[in-house]
């Protein structure tokens, strides 16, 4: 008969895809460009051969962002909340552990190759029933010479001991049977041997004798009706010893090993039931590292053992892993201030950064690629990057990255655009097959405020009061790519206007619709005819809109005018509007 063979528990692979992660993420509140570059460098990265790199994003999308990747078919990047170790990262997976029915020579022997200083026990289910380590084993196993009783007790079946021993079965009842045996070497005179059996009270169908070729013994012991009697070192058995061993129903084992070494053995072949420590603490495995830190202190435990909700063994995390470097990896795009990157970042390994902002204040442990270029956006770096290792994006990776420097440089107008961001859109474009300027009016129809809000709010997203020579009054600003949107709402905004004049109680109330493509403005006024035939700029359309050409900023440029206008009435003896209401009465916004 073969003896049962060892099970291993089976391993769970679940934890192994999440190490050596490397993401490349934006900004925190995330532009276009920094969405669009991570997705972009990802790319590249991908097309040079790199696996484990994954676009991620710490913030949430907007309309233009979802627009672009609409477009161009690309899912939102993964969403990093907190890059802060977890259990996860550091915790030994997948682990190796022994079920609980295992012997502790088995047990052992999982310890000894593997190197671990802890070996979990678990049932077929893998769920957790204790630890052993090899320092419960040493006391298991030391010899305790004032109990001798305990000495010679092992809990385990004949099949285990077989499987210790490599030994032959001559005759086997109840292979699989576990039991409470009591070990014995048969060395005295067949006089004197089972006096001390009977002294230490151990009952006959309980005990296991381990003995040469003793005939007068192996006879004597069959007659008393012992459990099994062990034969040492491959010695030959008689026929008539094995025919009434097998009319006793007494069990005949033949070992390999002399009888010293099988005493030994048969001990080890014990089940871990009296060995297990079923103290343990466990974990879940996104846990913060820093939560399970002050786990680990002096005199405490030295493993937890990662389960998940059901109990099911998932890792092992033992005092060492703490100082293991964390495997998650980050690659900074479109940023390079630690204030700007995804929490928990300053606990991990930064390996590249790819921006175009001025410098911050941030170190590292190792020396890292660090690309900063003052060029527009920092899809004209990833794009200039395809186009120096002579790789050509996707079609839709090259809008992506269009969309990302059209955003950034407001269709190359804006003061921070170089000739370099012309050239690389220029080169995108070919291999989108997408028309820049039809993207960008696309890209910026989608975020404009007009388009996004109702009037109401769009005359009070970015609205501030004046006081000027007792006057007070409003100029509201919004930022558009044309004037397409704003003619096309331009009634319900002025209403909107005149409600807000009325609401405040304001001398009058202006919106400055700025298209940043052109550098020019439209001027919505609402207030008394008195005043508004004063505005020396050109009307376009009704009375109440006029042409501001090359007015973009309401601070710097329309104040200023506005106030002349007032100084030039208050000279004049004109009032600029009947709702000069007094300043204490009127809500201050
Ligand atoms: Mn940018």
């Amino acid at each position: 008969m073969k003896p049962e063979a060892a099970k291993p528990a089976p391993i769970d692979h679940k934890f192994e895809a999440v190490h050596n992660v490397t993401y490349v993420v934006g900004h925190k509140n995330p532009d276009a460009d920094a969405i669009c570059s991570a997705i972009a460098y990802t790319a590249f990265k991908e097309q040079q051969g790199e696996k484990g790199v994954v676009a991620a994003r710490c913030g949430n999308s907007n309309a233009r962002i979802d627009t672009i990747l609409r477009r161009f078919n690309q899912p939102l990047p993964f969403y990093l909340s907190d890059v802060s170790p977890r259990v996860h990262d550091l915790m030994i997976s997948p682990v190796v552990s022994v079920e609980d029915t295992a012997t502790c020579a088995e047990a052992l022997e999982m310890i000894d190759r593997h190197g671990v200083s802890v070996l979990p026990i678990t049932n077929t289910k893998r769920k957790i029933k204790g630890t052993v380590t090899l320092g419960q084993m040493g006391s298991f196993f030391v010899p305790h010479i004032n109990e001798p009783r305990q000495m010679r007790q092992v809990h385990t079946s004949l099949g285990r001991i077989m499987r210790s021993l490599q030994a032959k079965a001559l005759h086997i009842v109840d292979e699989t049977k576990l039991e409470e045996l009591f070990v014995r070497i048969g060395a005295m005179d067949v006089g004197t041997f089972w006096k001390i059996s009977e002294r230490e009270n151990l009952p006959p169908a309980q005990s296991i004798i381990i003995v040469g070729d003793r005939r007068d013994v192996q006879l004597r012991a069959i007659k008393i009706g012992i459990r099994a009697l062990i034969i040492s070192g491959d010695l030959p058995v008689d026929p008539d010893v094995l025919k009434l061993a097998q009319k006793h129903d007494v069990s005949v084992i033949s070992s390999p090993h002399d009888t010293a070494t099988t005493a030994w053995v048969v001990r080890t072949a014990s089940t871990l039931d009296r060995v297990i420590d079923r103290n343990f603490d466990t974990v879940n495995a996104d846990t913060p590292i820093d939560e399970v830190r002050k786990k680990f202190g002096p005199g405490s435990t030295h493993a937890l053992l990662v389960t998940d909700e059901a109990g099911v063994l998932q890792g092992i995390l033992t005092k060492s892993d703490l100082l293991k470097p964390v495997q998650t990896r980050l690659v900074l795009v479109d940023h390079n201030e630690m204030t700007q990157a995804v929490n928990g970042a300053e606990d991990v390994t930064i390996t590249e950064i790819i921006d175009h902002h001025r410098l911050g204040a941030l170190n590292t442990q190792q020396p890292i690629l660090f690309i900063n270029e003052p060029v527009g956006s920092t899809c004209t770096i990833v794009a200039d990057l395809f186009r120096r290792e002579g790789l050509i994006p996707s079609p839709e990776i090259a809008g992506i990255m269009m969309s990302g420097l059209i955003s950034d440089t407001l269709h190359l107008n804006s003061p921070t655009t170089t000739p370099k961001d012309g050239a690389v859109l220029a080169w995108l474009s070919g291999i989108a097959g997408v028309n820049s300027r039809k993207l960008a009016d696309d890209i910026f129809s989608s975020g404009s405020v007009i388009l996004a809000s109702a009037p109401d709010n769009v005359v009070r997203s970015d609205f501030k009061i004046y006081e000027e020579a007792g006057v007070r009054f409003a100029v509201s600003q919004v930022e558009e790519l044309g004037f397409g949107n704003f003619w096309e709402h331009a009634k319900p905004i002025a209403t909107a206007l005149r409600d807000l004049r009325n609401e405040e109680g304001l001398a009058f109330a202006c919106l400055l619709v700025t298209d940043i493509n052109t550098q020019n403005s439209l001027l919505l006024v609402k207030g008394d005819a008195g005043f508004i035939n004063r505005i020396s700029y050109p009307h376009v359309e009704k009375e109440e809109i006029f042409d501001l050409p090359g007015i973009v900023s309401r601070k710097k440029q329309l104040i200023p005018y506005l106030g002349s206008v007032l100084r030039e009435m208050a000279a004049d003896g004109a009032s600029p509007g009947n709702s000069t209401a007094p300043f204490a009465k009127s809500k201050q916004r």
